[in-house]
């Protein structure tokens, strides 16, 4: 960026819950620095957090760019001691979150991540990698534990009592209260909690939402793994659509006529479909061309002459049906814990804001009650179709 630093000019502009997020530029160019701080931003120095989160961050960064390469910012410095990473500045490219709130399409959105989930999936798991070297990252990245522990409290737990920081909007009372006594779809959550804290199947991003992408009109980035961990391949793909799903309730708020709703609206449900879709077709591609791992290995079927696509559907089959539960979950957190999304935050007047979060909500419940049941991405379509025209509150 240019050798003197009398000459940078540096900004601070995260707007993340943990970390400060510089643009530093110099005369001939510019890069973000990264730091972690050590304790939750969000919340202060009450809750302290070591500067780990930024080691966990490089070492997903780096994996991320092997599995599926050009997706991540390039990593240029990492500095551990100081909790730092000086990475690509994204030029021209804005948060995926406010794109949605205002509006705004992305050509190629569903494509790119929909393969980037199937191949961070794939190619992270004992399907694709050498199973020492797997156990190597799987307990490297056991010990982003603090994190974690942020995802299995705020995430699985909190929204189902009443936790100390916890806040929702006024006038939800009676919707909190439905799935606050709902002790099947509280099971069902604790079930998913214990998928995401003992199954370490493949390196997710830990914390997919759509403040975590960031594009132009036709280019996708994501950023931010330092939730990183090995879990369920599903987590991922259920954290997206969730973000999706809010993105579609909360739509009303942000459009000015019913028809410049639906018609965002029906764009934001081709998204997931899409999305659902190319990951499928990319993971059924890395199942037939990379396959070389310890599961479902070619000798035991291809090689003695049997076709490996039963295997493959039930694998696919329980990928999708995880990502379900743990969609419905983070359509909850959302709302009811610590740390809320724009989508519906910047919605003022707060009886509007009730009555979408109602219907994200109560759709949350469905789909963690009926991961059996929704069997492919149209059911989703449909589900969110019907919360859409609900009158809850
Ligand atoms: C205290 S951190 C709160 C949330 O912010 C991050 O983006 C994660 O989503 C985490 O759950
Ligand atoms: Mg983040």
């Amino acid at each position: 960026i240019g050798s003197d630093p009398n000459n940078w000019i540096i900004d601070e502009v995260g707007d993340g819950n943990l970390n400060l997020v510089f643009i530093v530029q110099g005369a001939i160019g510019k890069v973000i620095v990264k730091q972690a701080l050590p304790y939750v931003r969000l919340v202060g120095d009450s809750w302290p957090l070591t500067l780990e989160r930024a080691y966990f961050e490089y070492n997903a960064l780096i994996r991320q760019e092997e599995r599926d390469p050009g997706l991540v910012p390039k990593v240029y410095y990492f500095n551990k001691n100081q909790g730092l990473i000086v990475m690509e500045y994204l030029d021209g490219y804005n948060i995926l979150r406010g794109k949605l709130i205002r509006g705004e399409k992305v050509i190629g959105l569903a494509e790119t991540l929909g393969r980037h989930c199937a191949r961070l999936s794939f190619r992270g798991s004992d399907l694709h990698m050498k199973t020492s070297k797997k156990k190597q990252d799987v307990s490297l990245f056991q010990r982003n534990n603090e994190l974690m522990a942020i995802t299995e409290n705020l995430v699985f737990t909190d929204p189902y009592y009443n936790a100390e920081m916890n806040r929702h909007t006024e006038g939800l009372d009676d919707v909190v209260k439905i799935l606050r006594d709902d002790v099947q779809m509280v099971s069902n959550a604790q079930y998913m909690l214990a998928k995401f804290t003992n199954n370490t199947e493949t390196m997710c991003h830990g914390d997919l939402h759509s403040g975590s992408v960031m594009c132009t009109e036709n280019k996708v980035r994501v950023i931010d793994p330092e939730f990183a961990f090995y879990g369920p391949m599903g987590f991922d793909l259920g954290m997206l659509i969730a973000n999706y799903l809010m993105s579609f309730f909360s739509q009303p708020a942000h459009r000015h006529s019913i028809e410049s709703v639906s018609k965002y609206q029906n764009w934001i449900l081709k998204l997931i479909k899409e999305t659902v879709e190319n990951f499928e077709v990319e993971f059924t591609k890395l199942w037939e061309t990379e396959r070389v791992g310890i599961l479902y290995p070619k000798l035991l079927f291809e090689d003695q002459g049997y076709s490996s696509k039963l295997a493959l559907d039930a694998v696919l089959r329980k990928v999708f049906k995880d990502s379900i539960g743990f969609c419905g979950i983070e359509m909850h957190r959302r709302c009811l814990s610590l740390a809320h999304n724009a989508d519906f935050e910047e919605i003022e007047d707060t009886r509007l804001r009730a009555k979408l979060e109602a219907r994200n909500l109560m759709m949350g419940r469905e789909l963690i009650l009926n991961v059996n049941r929704v069997k492919n991405v149209q059911n989703i379509i449909n589900l969110a179709k019907e919360f859409n025209g609900k009158d809850i509150l």
